[in-house]
């Protein structure tokens, strides 16, 4: 089908270097080529604007969430681009960058369906608030802001109010979470499938409830954000914040290629790599991977009727 690469060159959200060069890094290694040779035709965007904002300034506009004022920019202008592409009946993939910009995409793509799921996985919630997040850093709160919780900068985005509600809100492969953010998805009832609990009842059960939860609703588009910290620590060098016990590659590939398969997913999100981490571009070469994948089994689709 026809996809919209839009590339977000961020790393305000992780206050981390490198992040931002991970959609360079990946346009060296022929992500483009990648896609187009799983049969799609790509309308390349090119990257967005990212604003230079020196180490100092990053407390400027709020003491406890870095950068609010760039973060909140840079997601209004992307959900614009989010939203126009699905209206052109487009693919949109979104490459970081880190995951503060999954505000933006969701933003966008809320606007456009009526009723829109997410599908978060992550080894991190990302539902913080200025409130409970530890760091400061805003690729921790992305989700919540989505939800309507939190700084209203960030819970405003695009347009006033919530972008998706929190029974359309799956977290998958989540091992890392803070203090707040198990109350706040306790407290909203968030579909939460920690790590713990795919071990316990694995991950066919996982993703057939998944799915089968998603069909049985009046959920017209799924979101997809992808954080390659889901993936083990081991596998993943080349992210800011891995995480011990996290899915292997196989598994990582049958959550896509599940999710794909199904026809209900008309944006994603594919975050987090810092390729100044990297050891011999292996995080690199593992994401234009999980790529290939993906749009091996994104199929042409109406956009509407799934
Ligand atoms: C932590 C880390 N929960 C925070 N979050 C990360 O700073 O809010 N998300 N790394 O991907
Ligand atoms: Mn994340
Ligand atoms: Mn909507
Ligand atoms: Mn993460």
């Amino acid at each position: 089908m026809d996809i919209n690469l839009l590339t977000v060159p961020i790393m305000y959200g992780c206050d981390r270097n490198g992040a931002q060069y991970g959609p360079k890094k990946l346009r060296e290694k022929n992500v483009v080529k990648t896609i187009e040779n799983q049969n799609h035709k790509v309308y390349d965007f090119g990257s967005l604007f990212i604003p230079e904002i020196s180490e100092s300034e990053k407390y400027a506009d709020h003491d406890h969430i870095k950068y609010l004022k760039s973060i909140t920019n840079i997601n209004n202008n992307l959900a614009h681009l989010v939203y126009n592409s699905l209206n052109s009946e487009n693919f949109p993939f979104i490459i970081g960058g880190d995951h503060a910009l999954g505000l933006g995409s969701i933003s966008g793509a809320s606007k456009y369906f009526e009723n829109l799921a997410v599908i978060w996985v992550d080894a991190h919630g990302d539902i913080n608030t200025e409130e409970t997040s530890p760091s400061g850093n805003s690729h921790g709160m992305p989700l919540a802001a989505a939800l309507g919780v939190g700084n209203p900068l960030l819970t405003n985005v695009y347009f006033d109010g919530p972008k998706v509600k929190p029974e359309n809100v799956y977290i998958i492969g989540a091992r890392d979470l803070d203090e707040g953010e198990i109350k706040l998805a306790k407290d909203l009832d968030l579909n939460l499938y920690t790590m713990d609990k795919i071990n316990k009842i694995g991950l066919d059960a996982v993703m057939n409830e998944v799915i089968n939860s998603i069909k049985s609703t009046n959920i017209d588009g799924v979101h997809l954000s992808f954080d390659i910290d889901a993936l083990d620590k081991s596998l993943v060098p080349g992210t800011g914040t891995p995480v011990e016990g996290g899915f292997s590659l196989e598994e990582t590939k049958k959550i896509l290629k599940d999710l794909l398969s199904t026809n209900f997913v008309k944006s994603m999100d594919f975050v987090e790599l810092n390729p100044l981490l990297d050891e011999n571009d292996t995080t690199a070469d593992l994401c234009i991977d999980l790529i290939n994948w993906t749009f091996k089994y994104l199929n042409n689709f109406l956009l509407k009727n799934a």
